[in-house]
């Protein structure tokens, strides 16, 4: 084969493996809302603005190389410029360029696109509220027909394959999956409203274009209406701590009337799981339901053995606030015990108020004390949660 023949094959190889790929590898995902459509037109003409104005200037270059070559006996100049004037017009006349593309060509989409993502005045369908939390999202349907549901979401993606020296497969959305998506309806635009229980994380989802830093102590606004159903993958943009590569966004867009029976059957859970609240549990119930409750949301930090991983996270096994009574002689729950402690959190141990039901609160203080190498007998029922906080 003449070498010519198995450079073009090799190109055309690379080129046809470049098309294969080219869904994900040389785009950017497809845009599902208006302001990550508007966001995406702005990228693309800035590009090709800076490619224009790179291929002048090269071509500046590479003339006045060639042109000006030594064996042409070109003479420089040695110390001026032919005269103030030209000197003074050569500067000012890019610089003039420079600005009215900047100001004008590149300013006046760029404006547009700022100011979109910043207005969420106009016709808001429906609001959410979302808080981010060291290392979960929660969601919370503000308005309308959904109002009143509210969840967390945490990462589904199970916990070997996070491990060091795994060697099986990872599943598909590996870290990007969760076990409550947050659910929206087709075509609505949504308000959102963004803050944060502890540091700042920050609530991205690519196909959406929208990105808010969620901040504690401050209620952030932004907006999505996203136009095509879907599942839509996203994480926290905010370096927020050790778990922050664990807590992932997914969304599902479901056209309006699957959107409503969606909220019908999640309104349904959520009164169900407060009606199991009022009933007597069995210490195996509730070791069981802990069990799954400390897994999902303690082990990060106190570990799935119990052994957390001092001085920064305590041991819950052997640990004194565990193992000490939860209730005072009056009845009422003991400043620092082990019920305060998990409601309203210390330092760096987050409060479990807002994130947790009664009977989730119930179940993991009650496997805490009789698993994880402790044996304190006793247990909590969840009707004595509800009363708790109050
Ligand atoms: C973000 C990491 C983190 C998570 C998640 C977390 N904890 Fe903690 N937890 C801590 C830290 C840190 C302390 C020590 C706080 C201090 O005293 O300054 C602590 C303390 C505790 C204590 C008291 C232990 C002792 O001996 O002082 C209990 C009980 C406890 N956590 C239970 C829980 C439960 C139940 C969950 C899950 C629902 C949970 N924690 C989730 C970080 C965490
Ligand atoms: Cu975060």
């Amino acid at each position: 084969m003449r070498g010519y023949t198995k450079i073009s094959l090799a190109v055309s190889a690379m080129l046809a493996s470049i098309s294969a790929h080219a869904d994900y590898a040389w785009n950017f995902p497809e845009p599902v809302t208006p302001m990550a459509l508007d966001t995406l037109h702005v990228h693309n003409k800035f590009m090709l603005i800076a490619m224009a104005i790179f291929f002048v200037v090269l071509a500046i270059m590479i003339y006045s190389i060639f042109a000006h070559r030594k064996s042409k006996n070109f003479k420089p100049l040695t110390d001026k410029a032919p005269s103030t004037i030209v000197e003074i017009f050569w500067t000012l006349i890019p610089f003039v360029i420079l600005l009215w593309i900047d100001f004008v060509v590149m300013g006046i989409p760029a404006y547009h696109s700022v100011i979109m993502m910043e207005d969420t005045r106009d016709k808001a369908n429906m609001v959410i509220k979302i808080t981010g939390s060291q290392w979960r999202w929660q969601y919370e349907y503000m308005d309308g027909d959904a109002q009143g549901i509210k969840f967390v979401s945490n990462l589904a993606t199970p916990k070997e394959q996070t491990d060091k020296g795994f060697a099986g497969a990872k599943d598909e959305n590996y870290l990007l999956e969760v076990d409550n998506r947050l659910v929206l309806p087709v075509g609505a635009k949504v308000r959102i409203l963004m803050t944060s229980a502890d540091v700042m994380h920050n609530w991205w989802v690519p196909q959406f274009g929208s990105s808010r830093m969620a901040v504690p102590g401050f209620i952030r606004e932004t907006w999505v209406q996203v136009e095509k159903a879907g599942t839509y993958r996203g994480q926290c943009k905010e370096l927020c701590g050790k778990g922050h590569g664990y807590m992932p966004v997914v969304v599902d867009a479901l056209p309006v009337e699957e959107y409503k029976k969606w909220v019908a059957a999640k309104k349904e859970e959520l009164a169900k799981a407060s009606a199991g609240a009022d009933k007597e549990w069995t210490k195996d119930e509730l070791v069981a339901n802990g069990k799954v409750v400390y897994e999902k949301n303690c082990a990060v930090c106190h570990q799935v053995t119990g052994a957390g991983l001092p001085p920064a996270f305590p041991a819950i096994t052997g640990s004194k606030v565990t193992n000490a009574p939860i209730f005072g002689a009056d009845g009422k729950y003991l400043k620092d015990g082990h019920l305060d402690r998990v409601l309203n959190g210390i330092r760096v141990m987050p409060s479990w108020k807002a994130l947790l039901n009664d009977t989730e609160i119930a179940s993991v203080i009650t496997y805490e004390r009789n698993a994880l190498g402790n044996s304190v007998g006793d247990i909590l029922q969840p009707a004595q949660v509800k009363e708790a906080r109050q």
